[in-house]
């Protein structure tokens, strides 16, 4: 490996330089007080450079064109660069020798990219390149059956997806968009091999042993702890299964869906089968209990993207976070532009490790929009909140408490509080409509959790050399049949590439963060609930305009990174551990229910 030295004249870089090249048996004493130097220097470039790579992918992402995708390459590459000469310069430190915040920096600073380079750098550049063509094939994909006038994007085929009741027509669909994923699969496979290098060259087995080991944990320890989650709230999701795939027996018929089978994946709302809130027309439990349109109500009083996006805005300022900054309405992109291809997938960005954050959302006056937007604005207070953070710990206690943070917020959006905004109508409690409700939230939050956990489930044995390139389909149907229930709506062949008609795997973001969060997401819930001094059912609980829960949150968020995510759970939730109790709490009402509507079924697949 090349051992690079860097020559610089102020006294911190002269500290680098020697620590990094040539002393190497110096005193304790010395070794920490040059390791916080170190630390320092790499935070100030970090935060630096990462401050061209942000607004390279930022302008790749929102004009998707060949000239940004070669600057966004090039951007990365330097980035990559950085990463191997760092990491390499930080192996003459001894953790035991450093006081804890600069070996926890310097141990964060081994994971701080999602693909590692080899430090060959034609093969870094090559990798550089791999990253970002895939996720602009991705956001550029498009279904064009009969010719270039008859072409279909994402945005158009999962509408379909949602709103389309007709089995052919959700077939083609469907079909449509996993053929645009067939020509990334080249790419992946020779970009698992260059990943994978980079990570054996920093140490760990492999990509996917590297991803695991940023829970302040082994990654042994980690993959046990995924699973055991699992096992918490398979049951739950396995209820949800049994009673909609009896609905949908009855709109498309027994052969179609047939009992003691996997559902076709079209079926069920979304391209990815992962959140089914849109066939909640099809399954609702007491027809007429509620009336809870919010995008009939969101398009009637013509909320447009920037009036959504303030609405989310508002709930944060009501905890007692900062407003935006003017920054953030100027360069954010909160609508579809009409003339060029864009990266759809919702997103949200620290661009300066300061106060230039923004959200990309081809936004939509619908409920689930509507979601998403406060998802991403939960990101963005995140950022906010940790920026006096040095740059190495501004992140999440964990990728999970990222990720959360918004959809916790999503889960005080009750029909109070949906009323209280205007968007629903007044509520008029009945068992019918807590049943209804939580009917319709499950369709996404139970729905949701085994896609979450299998997505990398498949990556992680895809990085292992457990599933090869030859295997790659079939691998994914078999996790999917396992996991959700879900069958290919056609037979599908190893010429498929259907992983790769998922956003987070061209665009390299690992998922298991998503599972997490939705475990997490409960318990933050419960623990701001209680400090807002709620007493009565989860579910019916708003932290809405609430200091104190606001406060907790506040100061939950700040920490970023800077301690094992154990004791900032802790310090919120009273636990250091993840659990499920609180969504098995939150759901009580329809579990019960569930179990009354499916006894006599046969369950499962
Ligand atoms: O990717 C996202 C967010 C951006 S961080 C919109 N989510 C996952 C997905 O869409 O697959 C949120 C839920 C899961
Ligand atoms: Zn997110």
């Amino acid at each position: 490996m090349i051992r690079r030295c860097v020559r610089l004249t102020t006294a911190v870089a002269a500290v680098l330089a020697v620590a990094g090249c040539e002393r190497k048996t110096e005193p304790a004493a010395t070794q920490a007080e040059n390791a916080d130097a170190f630390v320092e220097q790499l935070n100030s470039e970090l935060a630096e450079l990462s401050r061209e790579a942000a607004a390279a992918a930022y302008a790749y992402a929102t004009f998707i064109n060949p000239d940004t995708e070669f600057l966004n390459a090039k951007a990365n590459e330097r980035v990559l660069e950085y990463f191997s000469g760092a990491v390499e310069r930080a192996k003459a430190y001894k953790p035991e020798q450093l006081n804890p915040t600069a070996a926890r920096a310097i141990q964060l600073l081994k994971l701080g990219v999602s693909a590692p380079a080899p430090t060959d750098a034609t093969k870094r550049a090559e990798l550089a390149a791999l990253t970002s063509k895939m996720e602009g094939m991705y956001g550029a994909a498009k279904y064009c059956p009969k010719g270039p006038e008859s072409c279909k994007d994402q945005t158009e085929l999962t509408d379909i997806l949602a709103r389309s009741r007709n089995y052919d027509e959700l077939t083609e669909a469907w079909t449509g968009w996993h053929s645009t994923a067939r020509p990334i699969r080249k790419d992946y496979v020779r970009f698992v091999e260059l990943a994978n290098e980079g990570a054996r060259e920093l140490g760990f087995d492999n990509l996917g042993a590297m991803w695991r080991s940023n829970y302040d944990m082994p990654p042994d320890e980690f993959t046990k702890e995924a699973s055991r989650l699992w096992d918490q709230v398979k049951p739950l999701y396995g209820s949800l299964h049994c009673y909609v795939r009896g609905k949908l027996q009855k709109t498309y018929g027994e052969q179609r869906v047939p009992a003691g089978k996997p559902i076709p994946a079209q079926l069920l709302g979304n391209m990815w089968a992962q959140q089914w809130g849109e066939i909640y027309p099809l399954v609702e439990p007491y027809p007429g209990a509620t009336d809870m349109n919010v995008t009939a109500a969101l398009e009637k009083q013509k909320y447009d993207p920037v009036r959504i996006t303030q609405s989310a805005e508002n709930f944060y300022v009501s905890l007692g976070f900062p407003k935006l900054p003017q920054t953030f309405w100027e360069r954010s992109l909160l609508a579809k532009p009409r003339d060029r291809d864009v990266q759809c997938h919702a997103s949200a960005w620290h661009m300066d490790g300061n106060e230039d954050v923004r959200i990309k959302q081809c936004i939509e006056p619908t409920q689930e929009h509507l979601m998403t937007v406060y998802h991403e604005l939960g990101h963005v207070f995140y950022y906010l909140s940790y920026k006096d953070q040095p740059y190495l710990f501004q992140s999440g206690a964990h990728d999970g408490f990222h990720e959360a943070i918004g959809d916790t917020v999503n889960l005080s959006m009750t029909p109070a509080y949906l009323h209280r905004i205007g968007l629903a109508g007044a509520v008029k409690p009945s068992n019918e409509a807590t049943i209804n409700q939580q009917m319709r939230l499950a369709l996404d939050k139970l729905a949701f959790l085994p896609f979450g956990k299998l997505i990398d489930e498949w990556r992680w044995k895809v990085f292992a050399g457990e599933i090869k390139p030859e295997e790659y389909n079939a691998a994914w149907w078999k996790l999917r049949e396992t996991y959700q229930g879900v069958a290919a709506p056609v037979a599908r062949t190893e010429e498929d590439f259907d992983p790769g008609a998922k956003y987070h795997i061209p665009a390299n973001t690992p998922y298991t963060r998503y599972f997490l969060s939705y475990i997490l997401q409960f318990q933050f819930h419960r623990a701001l609930c209680q400090a807002a001094g709620f007493q009565g059912p989860l579910h019916e609980c708003s932290i809405y305009d609430n200091k104190e829960a606001g406060q907790r949150f506040r100061d939950m968020l700040a920490l970023g990174q800077s301690q094992p995510w154990q004791d900032t759970l802790e310090k919120l939730t009273g636990t250091r551990e993840m659990d499920a109790s609180a969504i098995t709490e939150y759901f009580a009402p329809l579990l019960a229910w569930l179990e009354e509507q499916n006894k006599g079924q046969s369950c499962g697949w």
